[in-house]
């Protein structure tokens, strides 16, 4: 079963890599809306406006990321890492609202420190998809 899963992760994720190559911005919006639908993606964002609003769990929910599958969300995670490392950093984290739509704000340093302790299960201070997941479904 994890090897399974490991498989997938990898395609998703590999996938998405060949995919930043080419289009960077479109490719982003192709994938997220292929996940996530408007309106899921818009509510969560504009209940999340104000600085220091962010409330992962609520937004994870509005957002409609908590009721995806465990096939999707590595594709959502995919989207998250900005570069090759395969975990989300906290430079990473604080760009998490920027990722699902451009026009959102970065996190503060607050809601930043606040996320990354939330998911980061094993305290190595960066975020990998198995926490993400973790994070997400909680
Ligand atoms: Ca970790």
């Amino acid at each position: 079963m994890s090897r399974l899963n490991s498989t997938v992760f990898g395609a998703t994720y590999g996938q998405e890599l060949l995919c930043r190559r080419n289009t960077k911005t479109s490719s982003f919006d192709m994938t997220l809306s292929a996940i996530l639908t408007e309106a899921e993606n818009a509510g969560g964002l504009q209940s999340h406006q104000a600085a220091d609003s962010f409330n992962c769990k609520a937004f994870f929910v509005e957002v409609g990321l908590s009721s995806k599958s465990n096939v999707q969300l590595p594709s959502v995670f995919g989207i998250l890492v900005q570069d090759t490392s395969g975990f989300i950093e906290e430079e990473e984290l604080k760009l998490f609202l920027k990722n699902i739509r451009d026009s959102a704000r970065a996190l503060t340093d607050v809601e930043t420190k606040a996320l990354a302790a939330q998911a980061d299960g094993d305290g190595d201070g960066k975020i990998g998809v198995d926490e993400f997941q973790a994070l997400v479904k909680s």
